[in-house]
């Protein structure tokens, strides 16, 4: 695996000297300055690439090219943001970035409802809870007929968790669900938020997969022709939310994805955290599925918590076997390998963190601080070694 760090340009709080020490040989990371929808030029994307370069660093993974909201729902100026999003992915491949990373989530990238999170050592984990996002969803944001979402149990669940939050609590929630995650390029209000949600009331899922799959019959020749690797990725949490669909999801939706348009430049990010939150999403018969278009690995656990809860385990303990995962890595480097292909090494980064020790003390981006990534890359570059000193192929 070749070893990487997200990182979110010149004010995060993670230098690139950071990540040098870390000893991560490469860098994720996207021009977060650009609105979604606008053509990255040349010279900005020099000037970050340069930027990366002088503190010996790679530029290897772009996450993410956002896919702007009238692409999803095929509205508006949609052909416009299609052409500029293929004008974009032309200025990064001259630049030499060929990787790049982005999603197709409605509305919201990423949602958690708690950042913040106490481990019982101390240390702060990203946290899903569901009955604080039915909540919100109910009785905060009062979405239309919001109520036909859940059943009885969980709308009482809501109540209860709703009436014991103070204002400060209210305050927070909505915040983190609607503009709180690190990377996301979209931050609503309340109103915008509603709006933008109204949008959806006659998108079905079938609807907003046929745009996707559309999108992709666009994108994906040109980006063959430039040979670059894009790689979607999963939804997160993989599953619908506020009455709006989700098409990145599990198995059935990455089969009709690269079914659809199987070109190997139609690639996955494989997200061990978000497909890994469905419990029928079996980790290892997905990897195995679409091992030779996996370009890009995100790799992080989580602890089920119960009705679509979970909050973020350190990465090799919770639910998600990072032994087979990385194994199954592993094995997939050395086939290619022996294919001769020249993109074996698969980027990964060692996705979030807890906010630990003297992070504990300092702004940090939820998620995204330096020492909880600097023990999860630790951890796995610890197993991978250890796997590949004893495997015998
Ligand atoms: C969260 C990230 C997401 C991801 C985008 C990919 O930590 O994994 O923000 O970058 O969804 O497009």
């Amino acid at each position: 695996m070749k070893e990487s760090f997200r990182w979110y340009g010149p004010d995060d709080p993670v230098s690139l000297n950071n990540i040098s020490q870390i000893g991560a040989k490469s860098v994720v990371s996207a021009l977060h300055q650009i609105p979604n929808g606008l053509v990255w030029n040349k010279d900005d994307i020099k000037e970050h690439q340069q930027i990366i370069r002088n503190a010996g660093l790679d530029w290897e993974v772009v996450e993410s090219v956002p896919v702007h909201e009238d692409i999803k729902q095929r509205t508006g100026s949609f052909q416009t943001y299609i052409d500029n999003f293929k004008a974009t992915l032309d200025n990064l491949a001259s630049c030499g970035i060929k990787t790049v990373c982005y999603n197709f989530m409605p509305v919201l990238d990423w949602t958690r409802t708690h950042l913040f999170y106490p481990m019982d050592d101390g240390s702060l984990a990203l946290y899903f809870n569901s009955s604080a996002l039915a909540a919100f969803d109910l009785f905060i944001l009062k979405r239309k007929d919001a109520e036909r979402e859940y059943n009885s149990s969980q709308i009482q669940k809501a109540k209860s968790y709703f009436k014991k939050l103070s204002s400060n609590e209210i305050e927070t929630l909505s915040k983190n669900i609607i503009s709180g995650m690190p990377g996301a390029s979209e931050r609503y209000t309340l109103e915008q938020f509603r709006s933008q949600l109204e949008k959806y009331e006659f998108l079905g899922e079938v609807d907003l997969q046929e745009h996707f799959l559309l999108f992709l019959e666009e994108i994906i020749p040109i980006a063959e022709s430039m040979n670059v690797r894009m790689c979607v990725h999963p939804d997160d949490p993989p599953y619908n939310l506020f009455g709006i669909p989700r098409v990145v999801k599990n198995l059935q939706d990455l089969k009709t994805i690269f079914h659809r348009v199987p070109s190997l430049s139609n690639g996955l990010t494989f997200c061990t955290g978000s497909l890994g939150v469905r419990k029928e999403n079996d980790l290892s018969v997905i990897f195995q599925k679409f091992a030779n278009r996996i370009h890009f690995l995100h790799l992080r656990s989580i602890q089920w918590q119960g009705e679509g809860s979970f909050f973020e385990a350190n990465h090799l303990e919770g639910d998600v076997d990072m032994f087979s995962v990385v194994y199954d890595i592993i094995v997939e480097e050395k086939k290619r390998l022996k294919q001769g292909r020249s993109d074996w090494e698969i980027p990964m980064r060692p996705d979030h963190g807890h906010q630990m020790l003297d992070d504990l003390n300092k702004k940090t981006k939820p998620g995204y601080s330096a020492i909880g990534r600097l023990r999860g890359l630790s951890e796995i570059r610890g197993l991978a070694q250890g796997i590949t000193k004893t495997m015998n192929i």
